[in-house]
């Protein structure tokens, strides 16, 4: 039930994707391929097709992820007031997120201005934001080149602040006396976790319950604070050895489908392993080996996890792989960074200068490509 409304959202939002595309596309005439700018973030209340996996990547520009970050914002106080106080208009409720920026930076009536001014070259200057990040990456060592190293510290670094800002927000909805502090008491579980209750099995099951929310109470004071709540919400990127652990007992909870709490060789292999697979061989492919072939690493995989040998994985037993299994913000910043690279290494040196940065500019901004040739067209978004 729940897979099946998961597929249905999932149809219904590539083809608006699609139709958006395709009436962009009319619009803009001209014989020269042309490339718009698109912000990204479109922020949704339905339930992500992996909630635990969902993963939203920042811009890669600071300036672009506060314009997303702003709509966001917006969209997102304007449905909050809708279904906690529908009693209360929601227009009438200004941003309080907005806080401290520039006097000289443009406020935005709404999403269409902000993607006419990213694509007002007088207003935005692509290259002329890129020299400016430029220094701001090129830090270890300052050599006149950007590594895949330092381009994958600086994704992870826009990558914290966005999923900071996410969890600042969550965080004003759940702390009900504002103290800010999120108890258990106080907090309410967002309606996916309610409505997925027993309903799909297994999945879903230990979060947002007692136990998710202990162990994410580091000090064990009964309150989350900021970083602990952040914790909470992305316990893949913890270092709370108590909350990986958590993570560990619902991964076998959600894999256990013979139900006996334990995580045999069969449901190890029908799920676990091709995540770990997938982790360690990124663009190795290889869907239609024969199952011998993949069995027989999995085995070898599996008798290694399997430290005291009874033929199952424990919680304490998937710990050296639960990272693997629940990708961390550290690895999506290095899958964008190695993505960087491929695309705009033109000499293939394994660095960036400026140059080749402003020379493939589309690789860090997120375009649409408009072009006249309709079976040409393709809808590029690199940053997903
Ligand atoms: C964003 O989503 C809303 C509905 O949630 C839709 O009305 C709007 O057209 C979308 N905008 C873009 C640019 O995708
Ligand atoms: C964009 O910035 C670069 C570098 O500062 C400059 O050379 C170029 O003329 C600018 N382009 C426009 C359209 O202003
Ligand atoms: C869900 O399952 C638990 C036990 O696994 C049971 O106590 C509870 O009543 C069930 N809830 C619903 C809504 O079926
Ligand atoms: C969570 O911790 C509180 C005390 O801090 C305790 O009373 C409660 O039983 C714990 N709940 C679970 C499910 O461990
Ligand atoms: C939140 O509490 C933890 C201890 O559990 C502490 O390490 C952290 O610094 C606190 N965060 C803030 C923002 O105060
Ligand atoms: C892909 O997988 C095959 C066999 O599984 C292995 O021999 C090969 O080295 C892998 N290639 C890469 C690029 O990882
Ligand atoms: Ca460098
Ligand atoms: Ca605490």
């Amino acid at each position: 039930m729940g897979k099946v409304s998961v597929i249905i959202y999932i149809a219904v939002a590539v083809v608006l994707l699609l139709l958006i595309s395709r009436s962009n596309n009319k619009s803009q005439g001209g014989r020269h391929r042309h490339r718009r700018l698109k912000l990204r973030s479109n922020f949704t209340f339905a339930p992500p097709a992996d909630p635990h996996h969902q993963h939203n990547r920042a811009a890669f520009d600071p300036l672009v992820a506060d314009i997303e970050r702003k709509r966001e914002d917006k969209q997102w106080e304007h449905h909050y007031f809708q279904t906690h106080h529908p009693e209360l208009h929601s227009d009438s409720n200004p941003s309080k997120a907005a806080q401290g920026h520039d006097a000289s930076e443009p406020e935005w009536e709404d999403f269409m201005d902000a993607e006419d001014y990213l694509n007002n070259e007088e207003k935005f200057n692509v290259t002329y934001r890129l020299i400016l990040l430029f220094p701001k990456i090129d830090v270890d060592p300052v050599d006149g080149y950007v590594s895949e190293g330092e381009l994958t510290e600086w994704n992870l670094q826009q990558g914290q602040k966005e999923v900071l800002h996410r969890t600042e927000r969550e965080m004003e909805a759940h702390d009900k006396n504002k103290d800010g502090f999120v108890s258990f008491a106080e907090y309410e579980a967002p309606s996916w976790v309610k409505s997925s209750d027993n309903a799909s099995f297994g999945y879903d099951m230990g979060w947002w319950k007692e136990e998710h929310f202990n162990a994410s109470d580091a000090d064990g004071d009964g309150l989350l604070n900021i970083t602990e709540f952040n914790d909470f919400l992305h316990p893949a990127d913890t270092n709370n050895p108590r909350l990986l652990r958590w993570l560990c007992q619902e991964e076998i909870r959600e894999r256990d489908s013979d139900r006996d709490g334990k995580v045999n060789f069969k449901e190890f292999f029908h799920g676990i392993f091709d995540m770990v697979r997938n982790y360690d061989e990124e663009g190795n492919h290889s869907l239609h080996e024969s199952d011998d072939l993949v069995e027989a690493p999995a085995k070898k995989l599996f008798a290694q996890l399997d430290k005291d040998g009874d033929g199952y994985l424990s919680d304490v037993e998937l710990l050296p792989i639960i990272g693997k299994i629940h990708p961390s913000e550290r690895y999506y910043a290095k899958q964008q960074s190695e993505y960087i690279m491929q695309q705009a290494d033109t000499n293939k040196d394994g660095r960036l200068t400026l140059t080749e940065m402003i020379e493939n500019p589309y690789v860090f901004y997120s375009a649409v490509f408009n072009e006249d040739d309709d079976d040409d067209y393709g809808y590029h978004d690199e940053f997903r």
